[in-house]
């Protein structure tokens, strides 16, 4: 048997942190649209959960994220001049451009890549494809930086292949991690990979939500199974039930998680939920796959929603047994809170919960799961990987100190306009790759 771990790769927020109301179909998103956020504290929060979870005996990575303001995109929209000149001019003409090339979403990192380990894979190296997150315009300028980012991390062509984000447009909008999940025995076993669509792009007349976009389509599934080199017994391809998306379910990670043998989901996840799950079960490579199916009538939808109990991280406990990882809202709810309180005394895998407040994420619709990315290695391609973005007490201190000294603790979406503000992230991300020994990843490195 191979002995592989899964690593939780989870997105450091960046220094542009803000509510901006950029996500139709994001219920949260859209609620907090004009608050003022705290991008200091939401980036402490992050590495907390991480240190946190690193502690616990789950072994912890980081991912860096975007630079932002992104000038190269407003360059490319017809704005010119010095970089102050375009800030100066998108905040006057487009203010709409400006805030959406300010997004710090690159936070969720569920959201960066789809990845299949080695042991799945027909040509036994772990494949990553970056989500081309093509339904927001804001979210699909992230890819070519996620990509660069992951290839310094990830270097090695022996054990890792990287693909090309999927085309850009509807038709393959793939939104990475929060659509996927793996289920699997042992993480060094093979495994058995589920993939969620919201709507199929090209057949005509079948069902898809009416009021929400479904970001993710069949055919981006299928054509990430294919480049994973992944085989039709070890995959299930699934659609969301369109009418929760419309009550504002947009990913499948608002909805379901997976772990292990385990699924634990809403009985509203999916839209032939019976079969979804009877085909799971009979594609499961190991014997004992279970379901926790959470009924209408324990937690209703709109609680699911805005306490994010299904975005609660999955995983298993160093002593037996697996965890829930939920934000702090479920404990606030009493519909959730007396749910979990059952849970964890019933006959099933999930022992424990431990709640993690998140709540600058949690504004914009990113819970705990939102915030990693997993990513099963075994000891070589560990090996083989940059040491300098796994967790440590060291990493954690100097990421704490790095965000106390850059990061500033309000922001709204007037501060988007000023110069110094780009001045002081490129500072900030330039010192970062440095720590993170990424080279140059970022635009104002690279130009
Ligand atoms: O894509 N929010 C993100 C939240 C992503 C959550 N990820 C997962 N469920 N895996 C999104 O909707 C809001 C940005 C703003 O409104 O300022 C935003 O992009």
């Amino acid at each position: 048997m191979i002995q592989a771990s899964e690593y939780n790769f989870d997105g450091l927020v960046g220094p542009t942190h803000n509510y901006a109301g950029l996500s139709v179909g994001n219920v949260a998103s859209l609620k907090n649209a004009t608050g003022a956020s705290n991008p200091k504290e939401a980036a402490l929060q992050g590495l907390a959960k991480m240190k946190a979870l690193q502690d616990l005996g789950l072994p912890q990575a980081v991912l860096a994220p975007m630079e932002r303001p992104d000038i190269s995109t407003l360059r490319q929209l017809g704005f010119t001049g010095n970089d102050a000149k375009v800030l100066f001019d998108a905040a006057k003409k487009a203010p709409e451009l400006l805030v959406a090339c300010s997004s710090a979403s690159s936070m969720w990192t569920a959201n960066a890549c789809t990845v299949s380990p080695s042991a799945d894979t027909n040509d036994q190296r772990l494949h990553i494809t970056a989500a081309n997150l093509a339904n927001k315009f804001h979210r699909s300028i992230e890819f070519d930086t996620t990509s660069r980012i992951l290839q310094t991390m990830f270097n090695n062509d022996e054990h890792f292949a990287h693909h090309h984000a999927l085309p850009l447009g509807d038709h393959f909008g793939d939104e990475g991690a929060a659509n996927h999940t793996r289920f699997c025995d042992n993480y060094g076993d093979k495994g058995l990979e589920f993939f969620v669509f919201g709507k199929y792009a090209f057949r005509s007349s079948m069902p898809e939500p009416k009021k929400f976009p479904a970001r993710q389509t069949f055919e981006a599934c299928e054509a990430i199974v294919r480049l994973h080199q992944l085989s039709d017994e070890n995959t299930v391809i699934a659609q969301q039930n369109p009418e929760v998306i419309d009550q504002g379910v947009f990913h499948n990670d608002v909805i379901a998680v997976g772990n292990g043998n385990l699924l634990f989901c809403h009985e509203q996840a999916f839209l032939n939920q019976q079969e979804t799950f009877d085909t799971l079960k009979k594609k499961y490579p190991g014997d004992n796959f279970q379901i926790v199916e959470v009924t209408n009538d324990q937690v209703p939808i709109e609680d699911a929603i805005s306490s994010y109990l299904f975005n609660s991280q999955l995983v298993n406990r160093p002593e037996g047994g697996m965890m829930l990882i939920a934000p702090g809202e479920c404990q606030e709810n009493r519909h959730v809170s007396e749910y979990l309180y059952q849970l964890i005394a019933a006959d099933n895998p999930i022992k424990d919960v431990k709640t993690f407040e998140v709540q600058q994420s949690m504004r914009n619709g990113g819970g705990p799961a939102c915030l990693r990315q997993r990513i099963v290695l075994t000891e070589q391609e560990r090996a083989a990987s940059n040491p300098a973005v796994f967790m440590n007490n060291d990493l954690y201190l100097q990421l704490t100190q790095w965000v106390s000294k850059h990061y500033r603790d309000s922001m709204t979406a007037e501060d988007l306009a000023d110069h110094q503000l780009l001045l002081e992230s490129r500072t900030a991300l330039d010192e970062l790759t440095g720590i993170l020994n990424l080279g140059s990843v970022y635009p104002f490195q690279i130009a």
